[in-house]
């Protein structure tokens, strides 16, 4: 060991500080207390550096009193560990900052509002609310490869796009209802959910089917080339505001953010245009707008309601298909709200089975137009009416009533 000493000092005098300590606890351990006192002062005149003279004179006091050293040493872990977290937050702090930019520098602002939290936050982006796993996959949304003979529905959450999706599927499929016997996320996905996910959605066979909350304006730059057949569907903003508040509170609360905000909150927010995809009426008069494109089918929840027959005929004739009138009853009986809440494979049940839903929640829940009425004071209902008049009124937009209220 002897031998080596001058080699470890040579090594301290060239690396100077950072592998000082480590070369020296090697040497303390192997070297008498006597020696090793008398090394550190040596030591000390090596190093000129203020920080290790005084690390020097201490490591002496320490072999001197060795409840001293005890102490310095849990004072150094405690250093290590301060110094450990001081660099995690600053790391977090860094990678948030990151991401922020990088959002930024994608047109995407984070939404101040205590309601979205910071778990789950929204963001602003080309004049709508997007939740965050969207804003995550914006340039896949962006980039995904459309196809001339995909077909889409595009509309605001809640407003029946799950029936129009099993409707078009089985219109699609020949009224084959044994094909019709496996979730439909599986065979009418959500576009731009995690689940299946673009790239599952972007490897399925033709013909694809699938369903968006995007209003048009956000769809993959592509969809504006191809021009596939798509659907958009409307909702009366009332019973639509009312749903979404029930599904929030009812459904995903336990995993991704545990939503108690109350209906009057939920309305406001709704009203701001600030609810997830909102503005709510700049979704709907886009939607409008493409009505008389010929690859786009306009139709509302209230004229499935109404006349779900001559709905789905509508569909098969736009879908280029002939129905018999056995058929469109076939698919109405299938596709009533009764049959489908029933339906294991479009209810979401698995959700409750999965612990993400509450035991007694029902995605197909109501089925009705003017729900509404049984939920909102005279008051939120002025201010939607209001809402309408001023946004939907000058493009010339009406939801047909119910023909009977509850
Ligand atoms: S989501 O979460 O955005 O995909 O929801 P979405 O499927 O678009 O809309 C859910 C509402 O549609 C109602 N629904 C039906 N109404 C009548 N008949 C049938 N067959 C039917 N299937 C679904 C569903 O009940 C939700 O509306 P509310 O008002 O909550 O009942």
């Amino acid at each position: 060991m002897m031998n080596t000493l001058p080699l470890i000092k040579s090594f301290l005098l060239l690396m100077r500080q950072p592998y000082t300590s480590i070369a020296r606890n090697v040497y303390m351990k192997q070297s008498s207390q006597v020696s090793r006192s008398c090394w550190i002062q040596n030591e000390a005149n090596y190093f000129t550096s203020g920080h290790i003279r005084k690390y020097c004179v201490n490591q002496t006091d320490a072999i001197k009193n060795p409840k001293q050293q005890k102490k310095g040493t849990g004072v150094k872990i405690l250093k290590y560990i301060s110094g450990f977290v001081g660099a995690c937050v600053l790391t977090g702090i860094s990678l948030r900052l990151y991401k922020r930019l990088k959002y930024k520098l994608k047109g995407l602002e984070p939404v101040q509002n205590r309601h979205y939290g910071w778990k789950h936050q929204a963001y602003h982006y080309q004049g709508y609310i997007l939740p965050s796993f969207v804003a995550g996959a914006i340039d896949e949304i962006n980039s995904f490869e459309v196809r001339k003979d995909d077909i889409w529905i595009v509309g605001f959450p809640k407003s029946g796009t799950t029936w129009l999706g099993e409707i078009i599927f089985l219109i699609e499929n020949g009224v084959d209802f044994e094909k019709a016997k496996s979730k439909i996320e599986d065979r009418f996905p959500y576009f731009e959910y995690f689940y299946p996910g673009l790239k599952v959605i972007e490897n399925t066979p033709s013909p694809r089917y699938m369903k968006t909350h995007l209003p048009f304006s956000l769809l993959p730059s592509d969809y504006k080339e191809k021009k596939p057949k798509t659907f958009y569907l409307a909702r009366n903003p009332k019973d639509t505001l009312i749903s979404f508040h029930f599904f929030l509170q009812e459904f995903f609360v336990q995993s991704m953010w545990n939503f108690t905000m109350s209906l009057e909150d939920y309305s406001q927010l709704f009203l701001d245009g600030k609810v997830h995809y909102g503005p709510w009426w700049k979704h709907v008069v886009e939607g409008w707008e493409k009505r008389n494109d010929d690859h786009v089918f306009y139709i509302t929840y209230e004229d499935m309601k109404i006349d779900l027959h001559g709905s789905i005929k509508r569909i098969a004739i736009f879908l280029g298909k002939n129905l018999s009138s056995e058929e469109i009853e076939a698919i109405a009986s299938h596709c009533s709200f009764e049959a489908m809440r029933k339906n294991k494979f479009v209810n979401y049940c698995w959700l409750k089975d999965a612990g993400v839903a509450k035991k007694d929640a029902h995605f197909i829940r109501k089925g009705q137009i003017g729900n509404w009425k049984n939920h909102l004071s005279n008051d939120l209902e002025t201010k939607l009416d209001s809402m309408m008049a001023i946004n939907l009124e000058p493009a010339g937009i009406k939801f047909k009533d119910s023909p009977k209220t509850d």
